[in-house]
């Protein structure tokens, strides 16, 4: 019997979802299929259509009208599908080993199918089992340094980069992160969610001038540098890991931005997960970013010194001025980063699922400090292995 497809925009169905892998010709006819949709994120829907007798799979993942996370009142564009999927193409021809592969994209549809990576597991959930993945931060910094160095002015023809970045223009995706990271936690504002204990310390957050002006000029960086295709979004939950391998997820908020930006998310979310972690097992983490710095650093500086194609390249003291600043922003990025997920709309499971009360509010209350030290003595701090002290200090104050 002939399957008809849609055309037009709908939700896909997990019936749907098979017939799409089917018409694709991704499995040999008569192909016993299954599928589930597995998408537990903020967003998506993320179909799995699965070779019964092979267990071999594909994703199917569909971007929906709205943000899943908070209902139908808060509509959100389907243009995120084509930026997603052209950021995993763009990636994958600088790092195709860190990436899923692309097999399919349906713009009006919103469709994007690829690889299927569930022999990994999302490195958030295996940090909070306590696993420590040892390549994440080889492979993070790697990631970072190459997607950036190649997609920037000094790796890229400074005239195709522009082109480039108008078709990474992503308003609607950059709002969100402008107002749930940058503007909504740090303001009394409907969106925060934070239980009633935290009230007195997130007051005293949104009173605090220091604070908010340093928020600002991070804000302001965000809206305004576009130094390079970067993620947008990688928190822990936007990566696949095993203690071999590396790929990262979900570049819906791909746009041109900070160079510190996706490196500052990183940190953050490794150290949310420090936070919930018994201080004799909180090292790897603080390894990981160091690991992740110092990768990040040395493949840049290596492009840069091997393939840049801006004049000033070997202007003394430019590489160092850019790696300087990347630096201190990715830490005050951090610092916005670690408070949102605390008392913003999105939080993590990290802290959301310490189970006793009352860790959980102390875990919260020395994120929040955290969050704030990052940010305020973000110029202080001359290399990642004094986040370490950082975070002793938070905890001990
Ligand atoms: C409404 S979306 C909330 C969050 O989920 C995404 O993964 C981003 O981190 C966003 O800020
Ligand atoms: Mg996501």
């Amino acid at each position: 019997m002939p399957v008809s497809h849609p055309t037009v925009y709908e939700p896909l169905t997990e019936q749907g979802a098979i017939s799409l892998a089917v018409r694709l010709g991704l499995f040999p006819e008569g192909t016993p299929l299954a599928c589930r949709e597995i998408g537990d994120g903020n967003l998506n829907l993320v179909f799995r259509v699965v070779d019964q007798q092979t267990k071999k799979g594909i994703i199917v993942k569909q971007a929906l009208p709205y943000a899943k996370v908070v209902g139908e009142s808060w509509p959100l564009t389907l243009k995120r599908a084509v930026i997603e999927s052209n950021a995993l193409r763009t990636f994958a021809s600088y790092v195709p080993q860190y990436v899923p592969k692309v097999y399919y994209s349906d713009e009006s549809l919103a469709i994007t199918v690829m690889e299927d990576l569930s022999h990994l597991q999302i490195a958030r959930k295996g940090l909070i089992e306590g696993k420590t993945y040892p390549l994440l931060s080889q492979h993070i910094g790697e990631f970072i340094a190459k997607t950036s160095f190649y997609t920037s002015d000094f790796g890229m023809n400074q005239q195709e980069k522009k082109q480039l970045a108008q078709s990474f223009v992503n308003p609607e995706l950059c709002k969100i992160t402008e107002d749930l990271v940058f503007t909504d936690p740090f303001f009394n504002h409907e969106t925060n969610n934070f239980e009633d204990e935290l009230r007195d310390d997130v007051e005293a957050l949104w009173n605090d001038d220091k604070l908010r002006l340093e928020v600002a000029k991070l804000k302001r960086k965000f809206l305004t540098e576009g130094d390079a295709l970067i993620h947008g979004d990688l928190h822990t939950g936007s990566i696949f890991a095993s203690d071999e391998e590396t790929k990262i997820i979900d570049p819906e908020f791909a746009f041109y931005g900070p160079f510190g930006f996706d490196i500052g998310q990183f940190f953050a979310n490794l150290l949310l997960n420090a936070l919930s972690r018994p201080e004799q097992q909180q090292e790897p983490l603080f390894a990981h970013i160091d690991k992740t710095w110092d990768v990040f650093a040395t493949i840049f500086s290596d492009l840069w010194r091997t393939h840049n194609v801006e004049p000033y390249a070997k202007t003394e003291g430019l590489l160092e001025d850019v790696l300087h600043h990347t630096f201190i922003d990715a830490i005050g990025f951090a610092g916005c980063e670690v408070i949102r997920r605390t008392i913003g709309l999105a939080h993590v499971a990290d802290l959301d699922g310490i189970e006793d009360k009352e860790e959980r509010l102390q875990a919260k209350r020395y994120a929040l400090r955290l969050g704030r030290s990052l940010i305020l003595q973000r110029e202080t701090l001359s290399s990642t292995k004094e986040i370490r002290s950082l975070f002793a200090q938070t905890v001990l104050a």
